[in-house]
């Protein structure tokens, strides 16, 4: 009898939690009442459809190896699930893999996940600056507990936006001690990060209800929290930013970090800026938001000080070098590898205060080199100079690193380059070649800032995607083992394909006739209407 007839199980299963309803349990049991009376089949085409229209918002493929291929799609899955966008949750750095990092967000959901939806979906990437709205109260509470004013963002930010990160992160596995790291609290960079971003999503997407409504009070507390915790420095005449840590974790208690000086003044002249732009817009609301968060005209007065003097390293007019932090060039010259001969253990950390790294210029991850994806507008001889110097000084002990390497090395045509650090990016978690412990510290689990980068290294790295003045700039270059790769995006609602060959570019649009997107490759600049598609040859 059982061998002549099939008996097929159905399994309903749904998920409800506190941050969806009140009553998670009753919410759950009447959606598998729904789903048995609706069936499986078409339960399933519906499921389907749903991922057809994530793969389509999201379409990005390379015509390469199968390897290359899935490895993409891998990649891009991962970046899709680990995004909350049915309530204002983070995206835990180790998205829904495991424990570690506590399902928190860092400065990896502005600046490696939240890009691609920036380009493709600009409502997803509104979502997730609203959770930032919606954590400012935590911000405020860190920057207050500090001694400071406005939003320090949480180094790990979870549904309030309090501090999550632990005083001692790491430990001495020697010793046993534990290790009191800075990330909490001198790690100021993600403030300006989160307003950087507010700013990129204005420009791409023209949204000032949102800046009215939430992004500029962002702002305008990142602004008071910078302008809080600089010091005038008499003897040079210029605002400074001390005892910090940049990207690169290895070296804490640093002066005049690079990335983030140059991040605090973007931030602070654009706000000046957009803050006369809001006042014609929207009389009275930037006066309600200063009242609200306690910015007086002496703090703008600093304020518009700050966007002349706060100090920015600029590149050494001979070497074309930027230092990372003031006296990193004095530290020791010792490449990772040679490193690894001084360590007493494996598992030992690399970093502060006692760690193999700290007194020698290796950097634990891209801390220049990352300054020169937000900042795209340095000259390709001073992207070569600090590529050549600082890429072998880096250990990429972090899972951010290559994905940065990769998008600098096409950019200066290290075509080599970028092609082993995007293979690197992108078989992180395919590989398991990150460490999963160090400092007697679980970080393992899926790298969710490298799967939201790999997007990144294709279209700003491969494809020299930039939107700037309402224009799409694209100048292409192909890997050598790539046939061809191809990409959408949603340009203030009009869908551009870019299909990408070795010797020329296809673009195609779909829209309606009142959607124009002015595209320039390699420098010809031409407008598409509607759905068409024109061909530009590199
Ligand atoms: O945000 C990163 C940091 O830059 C390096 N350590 C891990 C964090 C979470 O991914």
């Amino acid at each position: 009898l059982f061998r002549s007839k099939p008996f097929v199980f159905y399994k309903y299963v749904a998920i409800f939690t506190s941050n969806d309803t009140k009553y998670p349990k009753q919410a759950g049991a009447a959606q598998i009442a729904r789903f048995e009376s609706e069936g499986y089949e078409s339960l399933k085409a519906r499921h389907i459809d749903a991922w057809e229209k994530l793969w389509d918002a999201y379409f990005i493929e390379v015509q390469a190896d199968l390897e290359t291929q899935a490895a993409v799609l891998f990649n891009l899955y991962h970046n899709i699930i680990h995004t909350p966008t049915h309530a204002l949750l983070p995206i835990g750095a180790r998205g829904l893999s495991c424990q570690a990092y506590q399902g928190a967000a860092f400065w990896d959901q502005e600046i490696y996940n939240l890009p691609m939806y920036l380009y493709t979906n600009p409502e997803i990437a509104r979502h997730i600056l609203e959770y930032r709205y919606a954590t400012l109260e935590g911000a405020r509470k860190k920057a207050k507990d500090l001694g400071f004013r406005g939003a320090f963002y949480a180094w790990v930010s979870g549904d309030t936006g309090e501090e999550l990160c632990p005083d001692f992160f790491f430990k001495d596995v020697i010793s046993g001690r534990r290790i009191r790291n800075h990330f909490n609290d001198w790690q100021i960079h993600i403030s300006p990060d989160i307003a950087y971003t507010v700013l990129k999503y204005l420009d791409v997407t023209g949204d000032m209800a949102f800046i009215a409504d939430q992004g500029y009070e962002i702002l305008a507390d990142v602004c008071l929290f910078l302008k809080s915790r600089t010091h005038f420095n008499p003897e040079k005449q210029r605002y400074e930013f001390i005892r910090l840590l940049g990207p690169d974790e290895y070296h804490e208690n640093v002066d005049n970090n690079v990335f983030t000086n140059y991040q605090a003044k973007y931030v602070i002249e654009r706000t000046l800026a957009l803050m006369e732009h809001l006042r014609g817009e929207k009389p009275g609301r930037v006066e309600v938001i200063h009242t609200a968060i306690g910015m007086t005209d002496q703090d703008l007065a600093v304020l518009k000080d700050m966007k002349t003097r706060l100090y920015v390293p600029k590149p050494d007019p001979h070497t074309k070098r930027i230092e990372q932090f003031d006296g990193y060039f004095k530290l020791e010259h010792r490449s990772p590898e040679s490193l690894k001969a001084d360590l007493k253990h494996p598992l030992e950390y690399w970093g502060w205060p006692n760690g193999v790294a700290v007194h020698t210029q290796v950097i634990k991850q891209a801390d220049v080199i990352q300054l020169f994806v937000q900042h795209p507008d340095f000259g390709d001889d001073v992207l070569k100079a600090n590529y050549a110097y600082y890429e072998p000084l880096t250990e990429h002990g972090s899972s951010l690193s290559p994905a940065m390497h990769a998008i600098v090395a096409a950019r200066i045509d290290h075509l080599s380059e970028a092609e082993k650090y995007f293979e690197k990016a992108c078989l992180i978690d395919l590989n398991n070649s990150n460490k999963a412990v160090s400092g007697g510290t679980f970080i393992g689990g899926i790298h969710t800032a490298a799967a939201g980068a790999v997007w990144q290294i294709i279209v700003f790295g491969l494809a020299g995607f930039k939107y700037e003045a309402d224009t799409v700039y694209l100048s292409p270059k192909c890997l050598d083992n790539w046939k061809s790769y191809q990409f959408a995006l949603s340009i203030r609602g009009h869908r551009v394909v870019c299909h990408i060959e070795p010797e020329q570019i296809h673009i195609e649009s779909f829209g309606d006739e009142s959607l124009q997107t002015t595209v320039s490759v390699s420098g010809e600049t031409r407008l598409l209407t509607g759905n068409e598609k024109q061909t530009f040859l590199l």
